[in-house]
């Protein structure tokens, strides 16, 4: 890597750690104008300090105030990259249709976010039903729009066995069948998906590319 993109990546995770909008704002615009991957910048910059105040958040070291801080610092320099990613990506939505949200109880929705976009600017017609989503929205909305995949986020261990009762949801409505069902967020594992019967789990965004391509075949 070279030194000047190690140096915006090192200033990404210190706007976000010193929760301040305004500079994650100015490096990422910059960390564009530079022609670097936006996609870098999302996940090697800005979620290195959202791991790092959820890390201080767990020991006790920060608290809710700041941690909300820290996700409108990330979000203000995400907005950037993901202009820059939409203007890269202007493709035609021929893939197939994906309903993507978070799941009941979670309201997390900054990974969500990036996923739906790669998925957008790679080819699906993303449609995507937010944060703390009811299950019954979930079975209404595959009823009414027919999507191929279904993708689900948690991030909160306790809401992780909502995941499980979509399916069993979707099973009980008779509206499983013709659906891929792809979960994510950081306490998911490969493992998880299998246990719930979902079609499989995608560690981040591009490997959620990869594994919604793949579930098409
Ligand atoms: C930002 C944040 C918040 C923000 C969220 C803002 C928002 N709009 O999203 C706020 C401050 C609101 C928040 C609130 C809370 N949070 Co919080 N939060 C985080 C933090 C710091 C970062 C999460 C994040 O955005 N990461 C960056 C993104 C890019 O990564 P990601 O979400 O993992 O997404 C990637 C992958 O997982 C994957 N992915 C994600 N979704 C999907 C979906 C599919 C289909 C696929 C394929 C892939 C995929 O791709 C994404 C892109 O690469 C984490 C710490 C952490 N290490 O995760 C804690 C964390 C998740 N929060 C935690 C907690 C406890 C809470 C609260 C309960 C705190 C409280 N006491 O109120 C509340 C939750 C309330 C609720 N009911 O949901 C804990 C969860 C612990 C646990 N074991 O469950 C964590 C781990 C912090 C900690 N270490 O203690 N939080």
């Amino acid at each position: 890597m070279n030194e000047q993109k190690a140096d915006l990546l090192n200033k990404l995770y210190s706007s976000v750690i010193n929760l301040d909008p305004d500079m994650a704002e100015k490096v990422a615009t910059e960390f564009v104008k530079n022609g670097l991957n936006p996609l870098d910048g999302i996940e090697e910059g800005i979620t290195k300090g959202l791991e790092e105040m959820g890390g201080k958040f767990n020991k006790g070291e920060c608290f809710l105030p700041e941690l909300i801080m820290a996700a409108e610092a990330a979000q203000k320099g995400i907005k950037v990259f993901e202009a820059k990613i939409k203007q890269q990506g202007e493709k035609r939505k021929t893939k197939g249709r994906v309903i993507i949200g978070t799941v009941a109880g979670d309201i997390h929705s900054i990974g969500k976010n990036i996923v739906a976009t790669m998925l957008g600017v790679n080819g699906f017609e993303v449609m995507d039903l937010g944060a703390d989503v009811p299950t019954e929205t979930f079975v209404n909305k595959i009823k009414e729009f027919k999507p191929k995949i279904l993708g689900l986020s948690s991030l909160l261990t306790t809401t992780m066995p909502v995941q499980k009762e979509v399916i069993e949801a979707l099973i009980d409505n008779d509206v499983h069948d013709n659906l891929k069902i792809l979960v994510g967020g950081a306490p998911v594992t490969e493992e998880w998906a299998k246990e719930i019967g979902a079609d499989a789990y995608g560690a981040d965004a591009s490997d959620a590319v990869i594994k919604t391509n793949e579930l098409l075949k």
